[in-house]
């Protein structure tokens, strides 16, 4: 057994009950190793340390792996380097792009859930997308009515379908520009579905819908990356209907692109202004979403 002592780098994939599958970088040191192996994944534990010191190990995450065994696959996780960026609910670390995925039909768009989708990523990157799916179950002009909505809120969206295949070739160019791609959003809008379409040699399950609800029935339990092409992962991330967020009322406002555009170039009186009816503020009432944000700055008001 050929037993490897110095460490490779890796990224970790998924996380099963008692391991941690590991992605090995594709550099020369690995190159090296290639009449040994013919997989570039490795099962492996982590070192005792790791978990006395409190550091629980989530998919994204770059880490050092020891002591590979190429033969039957295994390794030891030695260290885990600082994240980039972290997203708490689905858990996934050192992403580049989110994606917020929602369908056009089952289940129908829900604006407000799509907002609270929006602010939780808002919160964690500037690079925020959203994917409607399922074109082909609703007219040309609605999904036309959406895209125009989506992006009078100063969002790119990618309006797509895997039953006929449309949007895809600009979404997949996205993708692969893009480190680490996470799909996030309802359950049965379509991401795993949109992944086994973007990579034919998968089979992640997916799932119908339930009848009477018409909604998602939950089929992706756990966070799991999957490589698109050598440079770029995407995310699968299991649904889920509610996202809940704990933000400070006077930091919500960057977090809506209608307000950030506003105040590109003037500010208001008060540098604290909640833009509710405060006197000198210079925000405009006169945009869609201008009511979705109030209502967050109440509840997160009550929250505080
Ligand atoms: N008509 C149509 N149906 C689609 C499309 N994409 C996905 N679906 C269907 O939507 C249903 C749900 O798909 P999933 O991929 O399981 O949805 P998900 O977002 O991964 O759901 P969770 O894992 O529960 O979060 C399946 O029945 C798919 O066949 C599409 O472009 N058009
Ligand atoms: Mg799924
Ligand atoms: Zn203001």
């Amino acid at each position: 057994m050929e037993v490897n002592k110095e460490p490779f780098q890796g990224t970790v994939i998924a996380l099963k009950a008692n391991y941690i599958i590991v992605k090995i970088k594709y550099n020369k040191s690995f190159l090296s190793k290639k009449n040994t192996t013919n997989t570039s994944q490795l099962v492996c534990t982590k070192r005792n340390r790791l978990a006395y010191k409190g550091y629980s190990i989530s998919v994204g995450d770059i880490v050092s792996v020891e002591e590979i065994d190429w033969v039957n696959c295994r390794g030891v996780i030695d260290s885990v380097e600082p994240r980039k960026s972290y997203l708490n609910r689905p858990s996934v670390a050192n992403f580049t792009d989110l994606f917020i995925v929602i369908s056009l039909q089952e289940p129908v768009v829900d604006i407000n859930q799509l907002s609270r989708f929006l602010i939780k990523a808002e919160e964690v990157s500037t690079h925020v997308y959203i994917i409607l799916t399922k074109l082909d179950l609703v007219s040309e002009s609605f999904v036309e009515e959406y895209n125009f909505r989506l992006t009078s809120w100063g969002y790119n969206t990618f309006p797509i379908s895997i039953e006929i295949g449309d949007g895809i070739d600009q979404l997949l160019y996205k993708l692969r520009l893009a480190k680490l791609s996470v799909l996030c959003g309802p359950s049965g809008v379509g991401k795993s579905s949109l992944i086994n379409y973007l990579i034919p040699d998968k089979s992640i399950p997916v799932g119908d819908l339930s009848k009477k609800l018409k909604r998602g029935k939950h089929t992706t339990r756990h966070v799991e990356l999957f490589s698109l092409g050598q440079q770029s992962f995407i995310a699968d991330t299991p649904g889920f209907n509610k996202p809940d967020f704990d933000i400070k009322p006077h930091s919500l406002g960057r977090l809506f692109p209608e307000i950030r555009c506003q105040l590109k170039n003037k500010k208001c009186k008060f540098r604290n202004c909640l833009h509710l009816d405060e006197p000198g503020c210079i925000i405009s009432r006169n945009w869609e979403r201008y009511d979705t944000y109030r209502n967050f700055v109440e509840e997160m008001i009550n929250l505080h």
